[in-house]
């Protein structure tokens, strides 16, 4: 097995909407996924996250896996809508209390939380007065952010503000693929400079409260298909406009240039002073890392290319291509961007996950796809990459948005009928690769 420092994090991740469930309880508001969810047509399966899992009130069983998993950490998400119901105003005691009782459970069994202040459950009374389309929406955000870091900043050190803006906005507002399912490029561009405003009004507010703050960005590593420049052109291009779009503003570097012109963006939403708060310093950030892309560029023709990319060969249920290596340049970029403390905070895998007559799951695929991962990141790590910690996604399939519950990416296997728990191969495998990685 691969090498790791001796304080690497281990930890495994998930987020509120995906297993919470308990969606009409103790004050919580409408989120834009329940709202989406229940539209007909939006859900490939028509289901949707009102029980989900039912963490809400099974979540001392969840620790107890987790405890036995032998985690170091977990990563989860807090839902806004449990918090402030309404997105301003009015705070829920009841929605506070429930992550006071997650958090101290989760300190009692010696893992460290490590949530996430945004995972894509807007609280619908926002979107209906604009969503992240409204400027508003991210002073919200900061006001929401400071109350739940006041109330549990006494017992946690690391705090991220948004899980993967790329989604939240892109497939949320440019898409349409994700709540709350609206379309247009500039509706797509104006939400992502609101969620980064968002998060750059939080950061300051969380630091203040003595704790650390970042931001959880997806990145695919864009692979040219040959050698041909166009192709190198058409993959730069695509970096831009994916990873680079939310990465390069945090990192006061600002929106890369070439996207900009290639989307025809105004910018008009983006006022004097905002690129400065949205570069606040950070204290950490995550990658979460599934896939890489292999980029042609559309003017290029087959006979011009020479040093021809293979394409890859193995593939996840979700139809991503399962390629290590690919979060090493990734990783190095992170660190050639001068951060100093970078997570894992996603990697895990789908797969048609067939269960034996006693509801066990032989994963052999997840394990070798989680090791070979473990792997590249010992050697980013050896390259000098300070990497901290890595949260497999997921502790225990989950509602997978648009997917409904047909992904299943968990360590544990849920059983929806009876909300039973069942510990996969790769779940044992995980919990021996974390002792022999301590030893
Ligand atoms: O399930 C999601 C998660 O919510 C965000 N990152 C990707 C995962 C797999 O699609």
């Amino acid at each position: 097995m691969s090498a790791f420092p001796a304080d690497f994090i281990w930890g495994v991740a998930t987020a509120s909407y995906q297993i919470e469930g308990a969606v009409d309880e103790a004050g919580r508001g409408e989120s834009i996924w329940d709202r989406f969810s229940h539209t007909p047509g939006k859900i490939l399966t028509g289901e949707n996250g009102d029980v989900a899992c039912d963490h809400y009130h099974r979540y001392p069983d969840d620790i107890e896996l987790m405890s036995r998993l032998g985690v170091d950490a977990y990563r989860f998400s807090i839902a806004w809508p449990r918090i402030v119901p309404e997105g301003v105003g009015g705070v829920n005691q009841a929605g506070l209390d429930f992550y006071d009782r997650l958090v101290d459970g989760l300190l009692a069994a010696g893992i460290t939380p490590y949530p996430t202040l945004y995972h894509w459950d807007l609280p619908q009374a926002l979107e209906d007065d604009g969503g992240w389309l409204n400027r508003r929406t991210a002073e919200a955000f900061a006001d929401y952010a400071e109350v739940v870091v006041d109330r549990l900043g006494d017992r946690i050190e690391n705090w991220m503000t948004l899980n993967e803006p790329w989604c939240s906005s892109l497939l949320g507002y440019m898409a349409g693929f994700h709540a709350p399912g609206l379309t247009g490029v500039e509706n797509g561009l104006n939400a992502a400079h609101h969620l980064l405003l968002a998060h750059g009004l939080a950061t300051p507010r969380i630091q203040a409260a003595g704790c650390n703050a970042g931001i959880v960005l997806n990145m695919d590593h864009m692979v040219p298909a040959s050698g041909h420049p166009a192709d190198h052109a058409a993959a730069d291009l695509e970096d831009q406009k994916f990873g680079r779009w939310f990465l390069d503003p945090v990192s006061g570097r600002g929106y890369p240039r070439d996207a900009v012109e290639d989307y025809g963006w105004d910018m008009a939403v983006v006022r004097p002073g905002d690129l400065d708060l949205i570069a606040a310093p950070i204290d950490q950030i995550g990658l979460n890392y599934y896939s890489i892309r292999i980029v042609r560029s559309d003017s290029v023709t087959e006979a011009d290319r020479t040093e021809v990319v293979a394409e890859p060969t193995e593939y996840t249920e979700m139809g991503w291509a399962v390629a290590p290596a690919g979060i090493i340049p990734l990783l190095e970029r992170l660190r050639d961007y001068g951060y100093e403390r970078i997570y894992i905070t996603e990697s895990g895998a789908a797969y048609p996950d067939v269960q034996d007559d006693r509801s066990y799951v032989d994963d052999q695929d997840r394990i070798s796809y989680l090791d070979r991962h473990f792997e590249a990141v010992s050697e980013a790590i050896d390259h000098g990459v300070p990497v901290k910690g890595y949260f497999v996604w997921s502790l225990m399939d989950n509602f997978e948005w648009g997917f409904g519950y047909s992904k299943r990416f968990g360590l544990v296997r849920v059983d929806y009928e009876t909300q039973a728990r069942i510990p996969k191969a790769s779940y044992a495998w995980y919990r021996d690769y974390i002792r022999s990685a301590r030893a």
